[in-house]
């Protein structure tokens, strides 16, 4: 859990970072495989992740960056799974939608929509029994808010009283498909009441919001009265995948969103609100762009898994 602003300030540096200097490595041909980029949504990940503890446990989603980089995943090792290479946190196998570190509460991302949902509620039930006090984040987008298994978790999770972080960051877009297309009401936080858990509608651009509404939910959870939906109002800066050419929107709604960057916003909290200096902002900016650039060189000169290692860590062969 994190309370110190400059740390919030750091990691949502970290992820947009991240996000810009690896849409470079693809337009580069440097990448292997899609990005799916988390550009516009770092508040998310870092708001409800300040509110975590290393014990608690995430379930990403293929859009998972932000969500393992909050959560305190080593950057080097990150940037190297990216890049499919051996120093990888899971030795180069997971790759862009599948890093993991459960040593510090990170199960995974998941290519299956909605596919996490499901696991981040075995967590929470897994942390219900061991009685201590532990709680477990689904992190999932709007699209999956439409898959069964949503709703299966969500009733679930209200019946059993699960301490279960249900995080639906609603980016208005699956793929191509506006999310208004596809729903009779908006507002996916409603849903809740159905089920009989809180609902929750946040401004997922506004990190010190997103951590408040996480903070109530975690408090919840570990207080064993259940499960919380917390929907984040949030935009998707790039396509879908990188080189999407987003037929589907107009460039004038994504520079309306833009106005609303959750980095430039909360730096604006630190300087005029904090009195935190200009020089120490600048400081850590460049600081970050730093450890970013020095994981990127790591990543692109490490080996690729050797061959001969194909089928290590392969259950069943
Ligand atoms: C079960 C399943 N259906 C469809 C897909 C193809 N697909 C990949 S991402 C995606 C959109 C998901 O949208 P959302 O959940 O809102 O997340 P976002 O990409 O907006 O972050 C789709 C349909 C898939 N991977 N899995």
């Amino acid at each position: 859990m994190s309370q110190d602003p400059l740390d919030t300030y750091r990691r949502l540096l970290l992820i947009r970072e991240c996000e810009a200097q690896l849409n470079d490595l693809f337009a580069k041909n440097l990448f292997p495989g899609y990005i799916h980029s988390y550009l516009g949504q770092e508040a998310c990940a870092v708001g409800v992740c300040d509110a975590l503890t290393d014990t608690d446990q995430i379930v990403s989603n293929h859009r998972g960056r932000g969500h393992y980089l909050a959560k305190g995943m080593a950057l080097k090792p990150m940037m190297a799974e990216m890049l499919g290479k051996a120093t990888g946190v899971c030795g180069g196998r997971g790759g862009e939608m599948h890093a993991a570190d459960p040593s510090i509460g990170i199960l995974g991302g998941n290519g299956i929509v909605g596919g996490g949902i499901p696991i981040a509620a075995g967590a929470a039930l897994s942390a219900q029994m061991d009685g201590k006090g532990a709680v477990a984040v689904a992190f999932f987008g709007e699209g999956a808010s439409n898959n069964g298994s949503f709703a299966e978790t969500m009733n679930v999770a209200a019946a059993w009283k699960l301490p279960l972080i249900m995080v639906c960051e609603n980016n208005l877009y699956a793929e191509m498909t506006p999310f208004k297309d596809t729903v009779g009401q908006p507002d996916i936080a409603l849903r809740a009441a159905g089920y009989g858990l809180p609902g929750e509608i946040v401004d997922g651009n506004d990190v010190l919001a997103v951590r408040e509404a996480a903070g109530r939910a975690v408090a919840r959870a570990r207080a064993g009265e259940g499960p919380t939906l917390l929907e984040l109002k949030t935009y998707r800066w790039g396509g879908h995948f990188e080189g999407d050419p987003r037929k589907y929107r107009t460039r004038e709604e994504e520079a309306e969103w833009k106005a609303h960057c959750p980095v430039a916003r909360f730096r604006k909290v630190l300087s005029d609100d904090r009195g935190i200096a200009e020089v120490r902002l600048a400081e850590l900016e460049k600081e970050v762009a730093g450890e970013v650039a020095d994981a990127i060189v790591f990543a692109l000169e490490s080996p690729l898994p050797e061959a001969r290692t194909a089928l290590s860590k392969v259950f069943a062969a």
